[in-house]
């Protein structure tokens, strides 16, 4: 069959650069007996986006689609933005160019909101349910049985209906994702941020906290691929494509530390010539794991100890303690060179003026512990479908228990950010804050570093994520 796979289309250009469509690229390989093409809207303005995908369709002739949804909404209460809302349009041109076709839809934003979605798009015929290498190929071979396939979400007798579940695939035994350039053209993924091309190590995460859907997604038990084929799949990027940079995209690279280790020490053996961004946990971080990072080519790492104080950690579920914290800010400041960012959550479960004021001060303690390469970003979380603090905020009344989290548009979005009404204060200050840093102080702030790296003759790089400047040398 000729399957044509899309990534959903982000409906802005500013500031997005498009990312490899990383979840296709595996499906991709999962399809090796069919002919498949991977679509990226993203890589065409927005004014003709639509146009080139019609062309597509001309050329190509697919005998059935895929696409991708992997961002429902930013998650982020200050740039509030839906982004499933392209969804439907997308669909609406593919259905002009051949309304018999049958679609079928996946992501990780599908999996999330998977039976609302099979209900607001009565055209997408599949849903394909968490991870698709398996559930996907045996779709397509099964069309005229699909209730015989376990995964998949269809439509019979005009109700949507759910197959049941499967297990999650062995990812030790998935092939490298696809990368033939009849398939999807890589060139178009190699620039200047390290964020663009994602490789992953694992899947599932052991850790439980209390905000955040990866397990939800990708299990709760960790299944790692062979560390070998990891460093190969690098050096095959870099070798085939010349990939300057890359990120881990684990949910955490570091748990378990023997399987990073190992890769870590692998390309430094191999020598290879890449920069790369990794999250890591704090437990059990050491000054030498981070050395060996900077030696295999890390330029940032990002920690999420998500709360700033010891209340909203044990809220957060996090294992980890304000010592944690201070440690691991301590051990980056032996570590020269490498960006070093943090994700902090203010108004969280129980907070009062101190937990709040010592939140917003704790991006400024990174910046002073680690000059122009050290970053805090601040955020509300954004209450997703069955998590703990979904079941907080219903307790506290904040949402309805029937409330099924799914925006509408920007307005609704608003309203599905854990800021209780107890904490309206709090929030207000740290709005006003936040909203002062954003305006005044990080300009002020990029533009003092960035002067100090011309005068120190360093390169600077700026980044958009974590908002602030390191001294780190960039690649040309
Ligand atoms: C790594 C990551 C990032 C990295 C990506 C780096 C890169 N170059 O790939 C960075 C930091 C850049 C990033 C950015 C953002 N991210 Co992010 N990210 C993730 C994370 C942790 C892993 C994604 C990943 O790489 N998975 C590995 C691949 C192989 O899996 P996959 O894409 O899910 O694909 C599988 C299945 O979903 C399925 N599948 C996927 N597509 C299709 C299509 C078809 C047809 C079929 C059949 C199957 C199928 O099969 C695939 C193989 O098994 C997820 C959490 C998660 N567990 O998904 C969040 C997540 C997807 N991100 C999220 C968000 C919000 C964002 C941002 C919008 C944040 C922001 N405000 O800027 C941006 C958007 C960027 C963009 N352009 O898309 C949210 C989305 C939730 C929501 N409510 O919308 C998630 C779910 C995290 C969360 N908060 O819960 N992200
Ligand atoms: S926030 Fe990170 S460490 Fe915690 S459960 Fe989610 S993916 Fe795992």
């Amino acid at each position: 069959m000729k399957v044509l796979l899309i990534q959903q289309d982000m409906g802005t250009r500013e500031a997005q650069v498009p990312n490899l469509p990383i979840g296709l690229t595996y499906i991709a390989s999962a399809l090796k007996n069919h002919q498949v093409k991977i679509f990226d809207p993203n890589l065409y303005p927005l004014s003709s986006a639509m146009d080139e995908l019609k062309n597509e369709m001309q050329k190509f002739k697919p005998d059935i689609i895929g696409i991708s949804i992997r961002n429902i909404d930013t998650t982020n209460f200050r740039n509030k933005h839906v982004y499933f809302n392209t969804v439907k349009p997308m669909v609406l041109a593919i259905k002009e160019i051949n309304p018999e076709i049958k679609i079928l839809a996946g992501g990780s934003g599908f999996s999330m909101f998977a039976e609302i979605i099979m209900k607001k798009i009565p055209e997408f015929d599949f849903g394909i349910f968490l991870e698709g290498e398996k559930s996907t190929p045996e779709l397509l071979a099964n069309l005229n049985n699909p209730e015989n396939v376990k995964g998949i979400f269809m439509r019979k007798n005009n109700q949507v209906i759910y197959t049941g579940d499967r297990p999650l695939p062995e990812f030790s035994e998935i092939p490298m994702p696809e990368t033939a350039t009849e398939v999807i053209d890589m060139k178009n993924y190699l620039g200047p941020s390290y964020n663009i091309i994602g490789i992953q190590t694992k899947r599932g995460c052991l850790l439980n906290c209390a905000y955040c859907s990866y397990p939800n997604l990708n299990g709760r038990q960790v299944r790692l691929r062979d560390t070998k084929d990891i460093v190969d799949q690098i050096e095959y990027f870099i070798n085939q494509f010349g990939m300057e940079r890359f990120v881990f995209v684990d949910s955490v690279f570091n748990v378990p530390e023997g399987h990073a280790r190992k890769i870590l020490e692998e390309m430094i053996r191999r020598n290879l010539d890449v920069q790369f961004g990794v999250w890591c946990h704090m437990k059990g971080i050491t000054e030498e794991f981070l050395e060996l990072l900077k030696k295999a080519g890390a330029v940032q790492i990002d920690f999420s100890p998500d709360a700033a104080t010891n209340k909203g950690l044990s809220a957060l579920k996090k294992g980890l303690t304000e010592q944690d914290i201070k440690n691991t800010i301590n051990m980056a400041r032996k570590i020269k060179g490498i960006g070093i960012g943090f994700g902090l959550f203010t108004s969280l479960p129980g907070y009062n003026l101190t937990d709040t004021i010592k939140t917003l001060i704790l991006p400024f303690k990174i910046q002073l512990s680690l000059p122009g390469r050290g970053g805090g970003g601040i955020s509300y979380i954004k209450i997703e479908p069955d998590t703990h603090i979904r079941d907080i905020a219903v307790k506290e009344g904040l949402i309805s228990k029937d409330d099924d989290l799914f925006p509408k548009d920007e307005n609704d979005l608003a309203r599905m950010f854990y800021r209780p009404y107890s904490q309206r204060y709090l929030n207000m200050l740290a709005d006003g804050f936040l909203g002062m840093f954003e305006r005044v102080l990080k300009p002020t702030a990029v533009f003092v570093f960035r002067t100090l790296a011309r005068i120190k003759g360093k390169k600077s790089a700026y980044d958009q994520k974590t908002g602030f400047v390191s001294f780190q040398k960039t690649k040309k």
